[in-house]
């Protein structure tokens, strides 16, 4: 009896020992842990548009992979992003091509004034672009997807009306968008999103040139009264994975990840779209913001004041070796496809 006991106890230690041994070792570590930096706060578009990422990755790998978010520049500010990220200091990074202009140049010619109506085209125009160039500036990470704002205008503590009210004034603007203040009459300051709030508060800068969207969500529209409708340019953005990490990822989470590229991008366009007017809405309904529009022969002349400034990129980047004229063309014609037009 005691030998039988003693026979059973053996085979149940045994087949224990078995089943750890040969336990698969994705179930002993758990969901792989990713981090994800972003730089400006919380309830910002790129954020918005990281949780929904961090929760569609969740959902659709059944919760293999968990994403750690932070907001407001807890772990990569707005200008060390991407050398961030390589460095592995974080796993994944939203970054604002716009702050780095001669860094990312091709990704940045959708900046330019080329006429991109709204978000959700301007989106899917810079994913095409990077996909069709590839360009050397991404080498070192993996891309996840990339989308841009909704068109520029400029919210003022002074109404401006025409270029007379414009001259010198100083307005706040980062990359290619300086040019187009500066093409106007303005003084542009440039600094990232996060900076500006104080730069308003502390009278540096009596306005900004960005999308609308963050009258609302930054709160601009409590100094603010103005906004004056350019619908100018577009700022592009990119969110990017440390090399190593994307590597050590199991190929089925790959996919879900790359199946997510263009979804991404469509849905923070749409988002970004449908945010912008609300906040103009809000703007004028809670904060008792004017809207200007341009008169047709005001209008007229502001844009001819662009016209120079793409012909004098596509000779200083043609110069630096970037295929700037067939840029250009691409980034029109697939504007136009997108529109539908
Ligand atoms: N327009 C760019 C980018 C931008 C637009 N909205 C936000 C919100 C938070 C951070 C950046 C941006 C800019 O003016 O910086």
């Amino acid at each position: 009896m005691r030998r039988k006991i003693a026979f059973a106890l053996a085979g149940v230690f045994l087949a224990t020992i078995l089943a750890i041994t040969l336990m698969p070792a994705n179930a002993e570590a758990g969901p792989i842990k990713l981090s994800y930096a972003n730089f400006p706060p919380a309830p910002t578009f790129p954020c918005v548009q990281m949780e929904r990422w961090k929760k569609e990755v969740e959902a659709r790998t059944n919760g293999k992979v968990l994403i750690n978010t932070f907001p407001g520049g807890t772990l990569l500010g707005a200008k060390n992003m991407m050398d961030g990220v390589i460095a592995g200091q974080a796993d994944i990074g939203c970054l604002c091509m716009a702050y780095q202009p001669g860094r990312f140049m091709i990704t940045n010619a959708t900046s330019l004034p080329l006429g991109i109506p709204n978000s959700l085209v301007g989106s899917l125009v810079l994913w095409d672009i990077y996909q069709k160039y590839q360009p050397k500036a991404f080498a070192k990470v993996k891309v996840l997807t990339m989308f841009t704002t909704a068109p520029s205008n400029i919210m003022s503590k002074i109404p401006i009306k025409s270029l007379a009210d414009i001259k010198s004034v100083n307005l706040r603007a980062s990359g290619g968008a300086a040019q187009i203040l500066k093409a106007w009459g303005a003084n542009p300051v440039g600094m990232p999103m996060p900076a500006t709030p104080e730069a308003l508060q502390k009278g540096v800068v009596k306005g900004l040139f960005s999308s609308l969207e963050v009258m609302k969500d930054f709160k601009f529209a409590e100094l603010c009264k103005y906004i004056t409708v350019t619908d100018a340019a577009v700022y592009p953005f990119a969110v990017v994975m440390n090399m190593d990490k994307w590597n050590a990822l199991p190929k089925d989470i790959q996919e879900v990840f790359e199946d997510l590229g263009t979804q991404q991008s469509a849905w923070t366009g749409a988002y970004m779209d449908r945010h912008a007017k609300a906040s103009v809405a809000w703007s004028k309904r809670k904060q008792g913001v004017k809207v200007f529009r341009l008169s047709k022969a005001e209008r007229a002349k502001w844009n001819k004041l662009l016209e120079p400034i793409t012909a004098k990129w596509i000779a200083s980047a043609s110069a630096k070796g970037v295929p700037a004229k067939a840029l250009v063309r691409d980034i029109k014609a697939f504007s136009k496809m997108y529109d539908g037009r």
